[in-house]
């Protein structure tokens, strides 16, 4: 059974290398795409193709690359390794692709996902000269049954000049029906609330509308998503895992949170699905998810009913995850609903519901600044991605890490983060295996030893107990966040010489 039954855009059906040839150097391309899932399969490859030969007769060629958050190695990977790109936003986790942003070759621009829709529409990054979306199929009139994620893809189906679908049978055609694309948004100074006041509400549409006469090439396709492994919870995670949940119980007691709790947010990797791991085998129930990324972790719980449902942009599974997923997909239609990601992290909305956040980070310091996307303040990891939409207009925010990092050598509670993605003001709960600070409504002073007594490695809380005393000390008239400058950002300079924070 055809996936294209539209006739006009059945006519437009062609090869990859067709249609990349609509696509011109310096052009901005935007693409699918969101945690590994419904990106674009086969014009990446195609277009690295054209590139490297432009490339290898002289020719200057290199696009914009644009997505809704990261997508995989024959999509970001490919373009990396033909240094296909000049700008690339707004979040990457392909190696190749982050090699090239350090090494100062692709420009990046690292935004909040809620933002990077809106910045477009306001004209900040430019004209779009391409959309290149996956989608399930086109239905006879034309709209589009999208795949595993939504991401930025209104957006760029709307906005480009051009567009190439490419058609992906190996996407459960099943998959109608649970998108919830919205079409009310409008810019400042029209804007009206976004009436949405459940997780689960829908207030769109299933499909993605377009323009017809924009549609350059359809391409069939049929190849996974990425679909990475997890690895089952350790030690550590576990350890995290428990602190958050005791916490939760806590809360709960002290009246703060009904027993289902309020909708949970988590994000990628394996501590976030740890925590997932953990909430599965707890009294938990009745459980509602206002995220971006189902991942396996959240399968388990829809499975078991302790989630109700799950709202959010983009699927991030393994592939026993899929398998999972689509033996049964009929069983999830209904509790789950994909969103654009304008939508899944818009801070009216996640302060609205109330969401509870938790998110990793890669240090925190001892008053709760914490930074998710540098490594000793200069090399970018990730991107902030959709942490900073969650976590500042969150009921409640955790940020989630092991004490120590590179095999103990450097310490995740530092001085001074070396770089801000979440100021102290937006910071509640600080998690790692060795306890968690709850911050809020405390002074730096009672920050700082809340995080250094119930977060850092022992190893490192003399040092950090000794570095708070003498900053103290120093300052005597100016006791709020006091600091030692010349010392505060010490202990990454000398894991950047000697490949150990401690001395
Ligand atoms: O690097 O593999 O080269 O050794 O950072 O660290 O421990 O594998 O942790 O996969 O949970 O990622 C913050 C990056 C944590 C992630 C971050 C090194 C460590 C390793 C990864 P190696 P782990 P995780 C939803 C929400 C921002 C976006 C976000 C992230 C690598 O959670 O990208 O939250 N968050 N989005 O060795 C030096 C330290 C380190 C360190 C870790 N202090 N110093 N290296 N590492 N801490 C998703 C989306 O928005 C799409």
């Amino acid at each position: 059974m055809s996936r294209i039954t539209c006739p006009i855009l059945r006519t437009k059906v062609t090869t990859a290398e067709e249609a990349v040839l609509t696509i011109g150097p310096a052009d901005n391309v935007g693409f699918s795409g969101f945690t590994g899932a419904g990106y674009p399969k086969v014009v990446p490859r195609a277009l690295a193709d054209r590139i490297t030969e432009a490339h290898r007769r002289g020719d200057e060629f290199k696009i914009g690359l644009w997505t809704g958050a990261s997508t995989a190695p024959d999509a970001d990977g490919v373009l990396a390794e033909a240094r296909a790109v000049s700008t690339r936003l707004p979040y990457n986790s392909d190696p190749t692709m982050r090699r090239l942003i350090n090494a100062g070759e692709v420009d990046y621009v690292d935004a909040h996902l809620s933002h990077s829709a809106q910045h477009m529409w306001f004209g900040f990054y430019g004209n779009l000269d391409v959309a290149v979306v996956e989608v399930t199929a086109i239905l006879p009139d034309g709209k589009l049954v999208p795949s595993t994620s939504v991401g930025n893809n209104k957006t760029w189906l709307d906005h480009a000049d051009r567009v190439i679908l490419e058609v992906n049978h190996w996407q459960p055609r099943e998959l109608e029906g649970f998108h919830d694309i919205y079409y009310g948004a409008a810019l400042p100074p029209h804007r009206r609330p976004i009436e949405l006041t459940e997780p689960m509400q829908r207030i769109g549409e299933p499909y993605l509308r377009i323009d017809p006469a924009k549609v350059v090439a359809v391409i069939e396709t049929d190849h996974p998503d990425r679909n990475a492994p997890f690895a089952p919870p350790d030690e550590t995670s576990a350890a995290i895992a428990a602190h958050v949940l005791e916490f939760l119980r806590h809360e709960v007691a002290a009246g703060r949170m009904p027993p289902s709790l309020l909708p949970i947010q988590s994000g990628v990797g394996n501590v976030a699905n740890a925590v997932l791991a953990g909430l599965d085998g707890s009294e938990f129930t009745d459980l509602v998810a206002f995220t971006e990324v189902i991942q396996d972790g959240m399968l388990d719980l829809l499975d078991s009913g302790t989630l109700r449902a799950a709202s959010s942009t983009s699927f991030g599974l393994s592939d026993e995850g899929v398998q999972r997923f689509m033996s049964d997909i009929d069983a999830y239609k209904g509790r789950i609903l994909l969103r654009s990601e304008e939508i899944s992290n818009h801070p009216e909305l996640v302060r609205r519901l109330g969401v509870i956040a938790m998110n990793g980070m890669i240090e925190a310091d001892i008053y709760g600044n914490v930074n998710s996307t540098h490594i000793m303040g200069s090399a970018i990891m990730n991107g902030i991605g959709g942490s900073g939409d969650f976590a500042r207009n969150a009921f409640l925010n955790f940020f989630l890490s092991p004490s120590t990092a590179k095999r103990g050598a450097v310490s995740t509670i530092v001085p001074m983060v070396s770089h801000v993605d979440h100021t102290e003001h937006d910071v509640n709960i600080i998690v790692t295996e060795q306890g968690l600070a709850d911050l809020r409504g405390l002074s730096p002073h009672d920050r700082a030893q809340r995080v250094i007594a119930n977060c850092a490695h022992p190893r490192f809380r003399d040092a950090l107990l000794d570095y708070t005393e003498r900053a103290w000390a120093a300052h005597p008239h100016a006791r709020h966040t006091p600091h030692l400058l010349g010392e505060a950002l010490s202990w990454h300079e000398r894991y950047l010489e000697t490949g150990q924070m401690g001395t």
